[in-house]
């Protein structure tokens, strides 16, 4: 009988032990995308929702903060220097759609051989996520005469990448933001 007893306390020890224990609420509960559980529910970080942060939201915006530029070729399509007696003076055009949106800062005298940052100018510059930019490489040379130097297209956003801050194109880089609003 008191064998009986101690394994009856035994028994519901451990039924109260197990009980406790699925009392929390989040101990099932496994939140993605750095999203947290509180009362076992998933706090999600801006860029998800859902119960276990596994839907990604799509961007109402993405910034572009500042734009790295590799080396480029020396030459025009003439086969000359961008400028006869100076290195080219570069800046940046950005469009979606044709739509002209802004320009960066311009550097002077630029060597086509470095890799230069721009984050000046109109820069952050806002896209549409869904649109590609388009980017135009641009030799300024007077008020009403400049030369395309090159120009890249890259997409703002893509769906299941997990919001990348930069952006890697052939001849370019976009560093971004994203904006859920
Ligand atoms: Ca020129
Ligand atoms: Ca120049």
């Amino acid at each position: 009988m008191k064998e009986t007893l101690k394994t009856l306390v035994l028994v519901f020890t451990l039924a109260f032990a197990l009980g406790l224990s699925s009392c929390n609420p989040c101990e099932d509960v496994s939140c993605q995308h750095g999203g947290s559980c509180v009362k076992g529910d998933c706090e999600c970080p801006p860029n998800y929702w859902g119960a276990f942060c596994g839907e990604e939201k799509t961007p109402t915006k993405v910034l572009i903060q500042s734009v790295i530029v590799g080396g480029f070729k020396s030459t025009n399509q003439n086969g000359l220097p961008w400028d006869l007696t100076s290195n080219p003076d570069v800046y940046l055009e950005f469009y979606q759609d044709n739509a002209f949106l802004g320009v960066s800062n311009s550097l002077e005298n630029e060597d086509p051989g470095r890799t230069r940052t721009f984050s000046g100018g109109n820069l952050p510059i806002e896209l549409n996520p869904l649109k590609l930019v388009q980017i135009r490489v641009m030799d300024y040379d007077t008020p009403n005469d400049r030369e395309l130097i090159f120009f890249e297209y890259l997409s703002p956003y893509t769906r299941g990448r997990d919001f990348p801050t930069q952006i890697v194109g052939a001849g370019m880089s976009i560093n971004v933001t994203y904006v859920h609003e």
